[in-house]
């Protein structure tokens, strides 16, 4: 059984709805348990101008490996209307795989842990939340990067569960 880290990112249509429905719809496949999920936060977007994002994470159980997982987290995003125009542009939903075990992974379609998890707060943050000790494959404590990257452009909010489904 493997461990692994989904972020979650929405910035049209309803994002709270859209987060909660795609882990909805994660928690209901027949290979995935979900185990926990982070606090829930705004954040100022990265990228070409665009709405403010809504950003979480998820800690889950499967039996799937990397690739079928990727798989999944891009069939889930299809189904909420994920279309890719315009690279870190506004999405209804992006999945992105974090961390996957302790395992590192470079292939023309999946890098493990995800490549820019290291300087975003807004990913940084919610994993902490789920584990306060979690580290990278190499060793670094997330709560160093927490540290170094600060709280700049991010907000908490208060009372919102994903898992109210
Ligand atoms: N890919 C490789 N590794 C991974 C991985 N670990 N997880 C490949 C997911 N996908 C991975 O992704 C492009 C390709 O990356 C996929 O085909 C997959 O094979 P995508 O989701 O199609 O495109 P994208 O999301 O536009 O690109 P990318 O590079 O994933 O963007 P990011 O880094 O996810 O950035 N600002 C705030 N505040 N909050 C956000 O959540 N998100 C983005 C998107 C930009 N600005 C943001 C936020
Ligand atoms: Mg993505």
């Amino acid at each position: 059984m493997n461990t692994a880290y989904i972020g979650l990112g929405a910035n049209l249509n309803n994002p709270i709805a859209q987060l909660t429905s795609a882990v909805k719809q994660l928690s209901e496949h027949l290979s995935i348990e979900v185990l926990e999920c982070s606090k829930v936060y705004d954040s100022d977007p990265v990228g070409p101008a665009q709405p403010n994002y809504t950003n979480a994470a998820l800690k889950i159980s499967t039996e799937l490996s990397p690739p079928e997982l990727l798989t999944v987290l891009q069939t889930v995003e299809n189904d909420h209307g994920r279309v890719r125009i315009e690279r870190w542009g506004a999405r209804t939903l992006d999945l992105d795989l974090l961390l996957f075990n302790n395992q590192v992974i470079q292939s023309d379609f999946l890098t493990v842990p995800h490549p820019r998890l290291h300087e975003r707060n807004f990913v940084v943050f919610p994993l902490l939340d789920i584990d306060n000790n979690l580290a990278l494959p190499d060793g670094t404590p997330l709560n160093l990067l927490k540290k170094n990257l600060g709280n700049a452009g991010l907000r908490q909010l208060d009372n919102i569960s994903l898992l109210n489904f």
